[in-house]
């Protein structure tokens, strides 16, 4: 069920090179839950994300952008997620990738059952569409992997570890990851992961799954590759 407003929700978007699709999320964004914030991480986008996305913020002073290159720090995915997750204001923060490969539509779901009372909410690719079978099968294995780094170390897990779209309560969630902070890979692509290794079984966190199909990129161009896998396997030592 859709709520008249969603003042208590903050959705960071995370890009490089969005131009085509982060100020149509945006604008998607802001129709369909009014009172939403939005916070844009960018790491020094060279095809004009930032001027676009300021574009369609002109007057709402509910879309924040953080500039991480003008602060001189370096790339890196998770590091801008944490920095959007520390800046936000809101009880409720999502994540979401910027090129639409994540179905807006699902941010109802999240946010119905972070107000439910659940800290965590992961939206699981229950399918994936159009994969290669070589990046299938390198996906397999390391979330095999992940889920074993996982279970021998007591910690909770959901349908997908590995998934970028997903919501916290921040006031329960934000806590542990500033107490963990060392131990999220800034430039990995799995920042998801990085917090469920510090979340114990028995702990207070409830997980909740929302499944979805994962399509391919239509817009852009991916930013995947080698160093997220080798930033990934770290992750598993860490
Ligand atoms: N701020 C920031 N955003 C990034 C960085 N790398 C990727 N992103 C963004 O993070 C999201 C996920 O990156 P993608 O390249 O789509 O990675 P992916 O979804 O695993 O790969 P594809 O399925 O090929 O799209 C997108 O919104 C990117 O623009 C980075 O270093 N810094
Ligand atoms: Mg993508």
């Amino acid at each position: 069920m859709e709520r008249e407003r969603y003042d208590d929700l903050t959705l960071i978007l995370p890009t490089l090179n969005e131009v085509d699709t982060a100020p149509l999320i945006i604008k998607s964004a802001i129709r369909r839950f009014p009172g939403i914030s939005i916070t844009v991480v960018d790491d020094g986008s060279r095809d004009g994300t930032v001027d676009a996305v300021k574009k369609v913020s002109r007057h709402n002073g509910s879309i924040a952008i953080i500039r991480r290159d003008r602060k001189g720090l370096p790339k890196g995915l998770t590091a801008s997620i944490i920095d959007g997750i520390a800046a936000s204001r809101t009880r409720y923060v999502a994540v979401m990738d910027a090129d639409m490969q994540h179905p807006i539509g699902k941010l109802y779901d999240v946010e119905r059952w972070l107000s439910d009372g659940y800290q965590l909410v992961v939206c699981s690719r229950s399918s994936v569409r159009g994969w290669p079978l070589d990046r299938k099968i390198i996906s397999k294995l390391l979330s095999s992997l992940g889920y074993l780094v996982l279970i021998v170390r007591g910690k909770k897990r959901c349908a997908d570890i590995f998934s970028g779209y997903f919501g916290i309560d921040k006031k329960a969630v934000y806590g542990i990851i500033a107490k963990n902070r060392g131990r999220f890979v800034d430039n990995g692509y799995k920042f998801l992961f990085d917090l469920l290794k510090c979340i114990d079984s028995g702990g207070e966190v409830k997980i909740r799954d929302v499944p979805y199909e994962f399509g391919n990129r239509k817009f852009g161009a991916s930013k995947a590759g080698a160093v997220q896998v080798v930033a990934l396997l770290r992750a598993f030592l860490t």
